[in-house]
């Protein structure tokens, strides 16, 4: 995997990581296109015109595909970003209250596998966004005087200057160096300056916009950035009862189907498109056989779409689908070969009351 490949972007609102490869549409070969192991966020900056030409070419490849599909990296401008929030909040989107949980419940048992030989270790959080989650960990660290720095990493410098004023304010003794760089050079610029252990927290079950040939890759590229003895603490999404997995992204109050349909407004605001959002509809599934959630946007007619910043004009024949993510659930087994495929020993999974999410615990060989 090719860290050089991994280029900061400016502006964004907050991080969610994504993988910069489209998905295929089709099956469990999903992704195709792009370099696997870059890690991209999205712009969410009409000013940056880096981003709005990258915007603009995979706008243009994902639509003149066939099957066609948009990247859910895009997902994330600032209407994104309310509304994944909101999408947090509900009871049906379960993710997020597991994995609060797992930390609540798992705080002191995680601070002894943390702990080494060094004063301290560094807390390495990859698109760190608000930290949440992570602020349980933080607080019960402190309090357990526990030498430790915190890294968060975000490619957003927006993100990070909020981050670091609410942390200072709530944990005036927390030691933070934050990154404002792509994960994998972050990693290496800490290694750099100091050899004690790092344990980098990838949470969210954001491995689950990656297809698992996509999630591989990473897991290298990041064991390649880390020494013997480091750690990785990965959130993932575990296979359930498909019916409370495809609730979670097919909520009552429909909000993730405007999540979704903000893509399409966003295309229209930052590509000068024509696109009626209210011409298509909300389509999430689950397959219980692969473990795959995938959502689609599917047209409600036959329609024309002019999008005059690429230039391209775009037909749907009606019940056309357009591929917009998927959100990967995995097996004990599934996570267990991603370890050792990727050279790291797992050390332990940590469950919530349910068992409907794992924080998977691995040591780098
Ligand atoms: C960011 N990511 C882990 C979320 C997920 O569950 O795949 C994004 C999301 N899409 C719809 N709801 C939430």
């Amino acid at each position: 995997m090719d860290s050089g490949l991994l280029k900061p972007m400016t502006n964004t609102q907050q991080m969610k990581v994504q993988s910069d490869k489209n998905q295929s549409p089709t099956g469990d070969d999903h992704m195709f296109n792009q370099d696997p192991g870059v890690l991209v966020k999205d712009s969410g900056s009409e000013s940056d015109a880096g981003s709005t030409d990258q915007f603009r070419e995979d706008v243009k490849e994902g639509l003149s595909a066939s099957p066609k599909f948009l990247s859910s990296k895009y997902f994330y401008d600032g209407e994104g970003d309310r509304l994944f929030q909101q999408i947090m909040e509900l009871d049906e989107y379960y993710l997020t209250d597991c994995e609060y949980e797992i930390f609540s419940l798992y705080k002191q048992d995680l601070l002894e596998q943390f702990e080494s030989n060094c004063d301290r270790f560094h807390l390495i959080e990859f698109g760190a966004g608000d930290a949440y989650k992570t602020k349980v960990l933080i607080s019960h660290f402190l309090q357990k005087k526990a030498g430790f720095v915190y890294n968060p990493i975000d490619i957003s410098s927006n993100v990070i200057r909020s981050l670091v004023e609410d942390l200072g304010s709530e944990f005036p003794g927390l030691s933070i160096d934050p990154l404002n760089l792509d994960y994998f050079e972050a990693v290496e610029e800490i290694s750099r300056k100091d050899t004690c252990k790092k344990v980098v927290l990838f949470l969210g079950s954001n491995i689950g916009n990656f297809s698992m040939e996509e999630a591989v890759e990473f897991f290298t590229g990041l064991g390649e950035n880390l020494q013997k003895g480091d750690q990785i603490l990965t959130g993932f999404d575990l296979r359930k009862d498909p019916q409370v997995i495809l609730a979670a992204y097919n909520d009552s109050s429909g909000i993730t189907r405007k999540f979704n349909l903000n893509l399409l407004k966003r295309i229209n605001r930052d590509l000068d498109a024509d696109f009626d959002p209210e011409a298509f509809y909300h389509y999430p599934v689950y397959d219980p056989l692969g473990g795959a959630a995938r959502s689609y946007l599917i047209s409600r007619k036959q329609q024309e779409v002019n999008i005059k910043a690429v230039p391209m004009l775009v037909k749907f024949n009606e019940s056309e689908p357009i591929y917009m993510e998927i959100s990967q659930k995995y097996s004990l087994d599934d996570i267990n070969g991603f370890a050792v495929k990727s050279g790291f020993k797992q050390i332990r999974n940590f469950f919530d009351n349910r068992d409907y999410f794992t924080n998977s615990l691995w040591e780098k060989l």
